[in-house]
């Protein structure tokens, strides 16, 4: 890759100061479609991200403005140029500017943007460097997925009206310097219930648009449960035509086809985030047992299900079918599945005890290893005979369990998501109209302040694989009801699992994310306005949904 040369001013919109009296006023164009906003044309500070990266060095003498006529320049290989494109897709709505994508061997085609594909670069499968010059930007890594979260980095780094949908006249400034940056924990991910509630699949793709922002790798989809079975199993057809037609509260739930469900794994993989889906056994399988009462502990067809009690299900672990359909319907969605994981739930089966849990949880275990997946449970798994590589997701409330330490002792790794931190179905406040609080309150500082690598007693930081964030749908129904949960918290859990321990600090935390809320304003996503954040009363810009407003974040 060649130098990347300066702009050319004559490319830039003037910039304008804060205090010009047309700062901040919106003008819109006669179509209504492009939005001209003025806004003071400082770059945000290079620490301005979300989660904190492991090394910042501003350059204040190095800020940079993207040209309109600049380049995207990529390494030759398919999976960096489909994060070029990305990047590319991020950047042209709001600038209204071409950027295209070339290969950076390509003669002729320097300027702008470099996303450079290096194994020498020592930052794991992870990590990147970002580089912000005179000379224009280098985003450096040994993976595609480094190179990915270093776009995501960037991406916030410009100004706020970037997440418009519109094109803005802005001064798409850069701050000068360098950021190196790698994860503390290889396991990042969210939890969406889509058995309590059915979301479509465009509900589910913008979830996976949010975890993308915040560097976020696994999307855990909870995919039944008693209220309803929401993945197609050509073996057993009527888990979804009979189980799927529920929901909590008589809505008509659904299920996805596999070909949704595809969908919803290559949009994900596209963005370096890996589905693990869940089958919940043995408890939690009313709508199983609905659709098949053969499965049934009396075989006796018990009725669809539609509250919000749970551990009063149960398949029959004393008959040799159960095991076959726990072979077919795990087998189907393995091959389903490109990512390593199977998560068979285990949590809450109140009615199978003792040897008989254990001894249904050891089958079912040696039923994902032979598919070639590695197991992960709820940590209820825990007293079940160890196997290698499993994965016990912690999800009390008091952070000690002996069984939990010894099956680590054993080998086992730990997801922790703490109900009293990490459950973002949690109210943030008792007047929080949707979520539940059976393990607290979870205001945002209580998302934060927590570690992951010495929460649970006796469990070692080298036994954690990560964070996961779960998001329970009994009282969710809309995607507005997902994000007014999902934000501002899931970039508190994002950063736990992301940033060195060294970065830990609340009030700086606090300062990031509060720069968060106008993204999400501009981008037309709601979040809750957490009174202890300083959300930015600036305006920035209006929402597609809300032309009116300068600022519309819905709570
Ligand atoms: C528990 C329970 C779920 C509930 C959730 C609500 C686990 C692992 N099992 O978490 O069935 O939906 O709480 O917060």
């Amino acid at each position: 890759m060649s130098t990347i040369p300066s702009p050319s001013p004559a490319a830039l919109p003037a910039p304008l100061s804060a205090d010009e009296p047309d700062a901040g006023v919106l003008a819109r164009s006669a179509e209504q479609t492009a939005v001209t906003v003025l806004t003071a044309a400082a770059p945000h500070r290079l620490a301005d991200v979300v989660p904190a990266p492991r090394e910042v060095r501003p350059d204040p003498a190095a800020d940079w403005v993207l040209p309109a006529d600049a380049v995207i320049t990529v390494s030759a290989d398919p999976a960096a140029t489909a994060v070029a494109e990305h990047l590319a897709e991020l950047l042209r709505p709001a600038t209204g500017y071409p950027l295209p994508v070339a290969d950076a061997t390509t003669p002729d085609r320097a300027g702008g943007i470099a996303l450079v594909l290096d194994e020498a670069t020592d930052l794991g499968a992870e990590g990147y460097r970002l580089d912000i010059t005179t000379d224009g930007v280098r985003v450096t890594a040994a993976t595609a997925a480094g190179l990915f979260h270093g776009v995501q980095t960037l991406r916030q780094l410009l100004p706020a009206t970037i997440e418009s949908p519109n094109q803005v006249t802005e001064r798409w400034a850069l701050p000068g310097g360098t950021i190196t940056d790698a994860p503390r924990f290889p396991y990042r991910g969210a939890m969406l219930d889509v058995a309590r509630h059915f979301f479509a699949v465009e509900d589910v793709l913008r979830v996976i648009d949010h975890l993308a922002r915040y560097k976020l790798n696994h999307l855990h989809l909870h995919l039944t449960d008693d209220q309803g079975w929401r993945i197609a199993v050509d073996s057993w057809p009527k888990l979804t035509s009979v189980g799927g037609a529920t929901e909590v509260g008589g809505g008509p739930g659904g299920h996805y086809t596999k070909t949704d469900y595809a969908r919803i794994v290559s949009y994900a993989a596209d963005r370096h985030i890996t589905v693990v889906p869940e089958i919940d056994l043995p408890g939690h399988t009313n709508s199983a047992l609905v659709a098949y009462p053969e499965l049934a502990p009396d075989k006796i067809a018990p009725p669809p299900y539609t509250g919000t009690e749970v551990g009063f299900s149960y398949v029959d672990p004393a008959d040799e079918r159960t095991y076959d359909f726990v072979a077919d319907v795990l087998g189907e969605v393995a091959a389903l599945t490109p990512g390593p994981w199977l998560h068979i739930g285990g949590d809450e089966a109140f009615k199978v005890k003792g040897e008989v849990y254990t001894g249904f949880v050891e089958r079912v275990q040696r039923i994902v290893a032979d598919l070639g997946k590695t197991v992960v449970g709820w940590h209820q798994l825990a007293p079940a005979a160890h196997l290698d590589g499993r994965v016990l997701q912690w999800w009390g409330t008091d952070s000690a369990d002996p069984t939990t330490a010894e099956a680590v002792r054993q080998g086992a790794r730990l997801i922790v998501s703490p109900g009293n931190h990490a459950y973002l179905d949690m109210k943030y406040a008792p007047d929080t109209p949707i979520g539940h609080d059976w393990a607290g309150l979870i205001d945002v500082r209580k998302a934060y302040d927590w570690d992951p690598g010495t929460h649970v007693a006796d469990v070692p930081a080298e036994a954690v694989l990560g964070v996961e964030a779960p998001l329970w749908t009994e009282s969710v129904t809309s995607l507005a009801d997902i994000e007014l949960l999902l934000l501002p918290r899931l970039p508190a859990i994002a950063e736990v699992g992301w940033s060195t321990r060294a970065t830990h600090d609340w009030a700086d935390f606090r300062d990031r994310l509060a720069g968060q809320g106008p993204r999400w304003t501009t981008a037309g996503i709601t979040f809750h306005r957490a009174p202890e954040i300083p959300w930015p009363t600036t305006p920035v810009i209006p929402t597609q949904r809300d032309t009116t407003q300068t600022d519309t974040a819905a709570h």
